[in-house]
């Protein structure tokens, strides 16, 4: 389990596009966000410095 703060992560579309940014890593990824809190948790095979690299190129860079 990795547990990453996206502070620019502020709605649905956010969350998808994480998600997704996420899934082109490891397609069984279990993508779990928190909206108010910028929490995301992942249940994940890749590993988190490629999941860091993915979210920021999508255009959400982790805390
Ligand atoms: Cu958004």
């Amino acid at each position: 389990m990795l547990n990453l703060t996206v502070p620019d992560m502020s709605c649905g579309h956010c969350v998808k596009a994480i998600t997704a940014a996420v899934k082109t890593l490891d397609a069984n990824a279990i993508v779990e966000t928190d909206l108010e809190s910028r929490k995301v948790s992942l249940e994940t095979t890749a590993g988190i410095e490629a999941i860091k690299h993915a979210l920021t190129e999508a255009g959400y860079p982790p805390a």
